[in-house]
């Protein structure tokens, strides 16, 4: 078998803006690697658009055979800062120059320290706080739970319906779908209890009833089937993500938050997916003033390198022992550098406030998107995390198919987007929050085309 001679384009922002189609999508040579991909390649491991890509920068992903893709996926969220940003590239080669790894553990550096500090100077509250730093989202949740299930001497966990909070042994445990994340994959964590998500556009009462109503439910399913005096963490996504850009009806977290600080339960904020800039504000929690005791954090931290982190009160942080958390590789050098570049960089550049204006541009559009035959039953998000729900004309029933019709008339077209939900019926956008507004257009026009021809199709 031979080997694809593909020439790399330099990526980064230098890389022409623009959706270029070449041949099909996928061409020639990305056929050549997905060949190879399936010979070499476990199955479980799958991919939404199987092009070869050989570069990436600002609001596109170029393939090896010389397809300009529109990018609207950001790799799930994680190049906020545009792929291969100048500086964060420039940041990762000076420092995999000089070092690239020593364990913290062992002799610690300067970059652990400074994301720690940045860290805890953005993340919501004024209170004290310390960090601590992994290489995944799903290793952050792990080590969150087991800070709260050490500072607080209790043991349960509560999550909420629609959750995704990773694929490790535990964290399936607190995701909340089935297949594909949880299937055959048992047995699961012990000690983790699920109670009723705020869901506006599927709640029985109404949008306007939500956000109390579930609070209530959840409450008392804590109150009567736990024991608030067992439950050592709420763990919530501020906007849940895989289960489908879910923005929690009002009241639902604030009230949330109420009930831990009563009952001595640690309130934790999983911002692994809304953090950095993506929904108009550093932090998601910061919309509702929620100010968590504990936050895991990771993708958009570090402009693509593997980081994340839990921030959270120095007085829980600090309560585990001496060689309690760590790991290997956790804030590895090279993606702390990284880190450091892709936090200053979205200061620099105000890519917050970005998020948010753009985010306002994306919403009319898919506003404007609705059908006329009544498929689009829900448009919801903030900034540059938001979503459209399809379902079957002038029912709530999801459409999973015509989202995957959609999506794979977008994918030939030359624009990545991706599913989500957990009836695999949304369709959510994430674009890096460099894009240019012309390509964000360009895109969605593609995504509002795809829309329309695929009315009638449901049946
Ligand atoms: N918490 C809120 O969104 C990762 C998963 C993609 P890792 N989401 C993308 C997939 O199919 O595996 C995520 C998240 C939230 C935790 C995680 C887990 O982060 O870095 O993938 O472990």
């Amino acid at each position: 078998m031979t080997d694809i001679a593909i020439q790399t384009p330099l990526g980064g922002p230098t890389l022409p803006q623009e959706r270029r189609l070449v041949t099909e999508i996928p061409g020639p040579r990305s056929l050549e690697l997905h060949a190879r991909r399936v010979a070499a390649v476990a199955s479980g491991v799958s991919s939404t658009l199987p092009i070869a890509v050989v570069a990436a920068g600002g609001g596109v992903i170029v393939d090896a055979d010389g397809n300009s893709l529109i990018d609207l996926g950001s790799g799930i969220a994680v190049v906020n800062v545009g792929n291969a940003a100048s500086n964060v590239a420039a940041a990762v080669s000076a420092q995999a120059a000089a070092f690239t790894h020593t364990c913290f553990m062992v002799t610690p550096y300067e970059g652990y320290v400074a994301v720690a500090e940045h860290l805890n100077r953005l993340t919501p509250g004024d209170h004290e706080k310390r960090s601590a730093l992994f290489n995944s989202g799903a290793e952050a949740v792990e080590n969150a739970v087991k800070i709260a299930r050490h500072a607080t001497g209790r043991t349960a966990i509560v999550v909420l319906e629609h959750a995704y909070h990773g694929r490790t042994n535990l964290t399936m445990a607190l995701t909340a779908k089935s297949m594909p994340y949880k299937a055959g994959f048992g047995p699961f964590a012990p000690e983790v209890y699920r109670v009723p998500m705020a869901y506006p556009y599927r709640w029985p009462g109404g949008a306007d009833a939500c956000g109390p109503e579930a609070a209530a439910q959840a409450i008392d399913h804590i109150r009567t089937e736990i024991g608030a005096t067992n439950v050592a963490a709420i763990l919530v996504e501020p906007i849940q993500g895989e289960g489908g850009f879910i923005v929690p009806g009002a009241g639902y977290l604030p009230a949330l938050v109420e009930f831990c600080q009563a009952n001595g339960i640690l309130f934790v904020a999983d911002e692994i997916q809304t953090g950095f800039g993506r929904t108009g504000r550093w932090f998601a929690s910061e919309h509702e003033g929620i100010v968590p005791d504990l936050i895991t954090t990771a993708k958009g931290i570090a402009g693509g390198l593997p980081l994340a982190a839990v921030t959270g009160r120095a007085e829980l942080m600090d309560a585990v022992h001496a060689g309690g958390l760590g790991g290997t590789y956790g804030g590895n050098p090279v993606a702390c550098a990284a880190a450091v570049a892709t936090i200053e960089m979205i200061d620099r550049e105000g890519l917050v406030a970005r998020a948010e204006q753009l985010g306002t541009v994306l919403r009319s559009r898919l506003n404007a998107m609705g059908v006329e035959d009544g498929g689009l039953g829900d448009v919801r998000g903030r900034g540059l995390m938001q979503a459209i729900e399809l379902v079957k004309p002038g029912t709530t029933t999801p459409d999973p198919d015509r989202v995957k019709a959609v999506l794979a008339s977008c994918h030939a077209q030359g624009v990545v987007t991706l599913g989500a939900g957990t009836y695999g019926n949304v369709i959510r956008f994430l674009p890096p929050l460099v894009i240019g507004e012309d390509l964000l257009h360009e895109g969605l026009d593609v995504v509002a085309d795809a829309l329309a021809r695929s009315e009638g199709t449901s049946i």
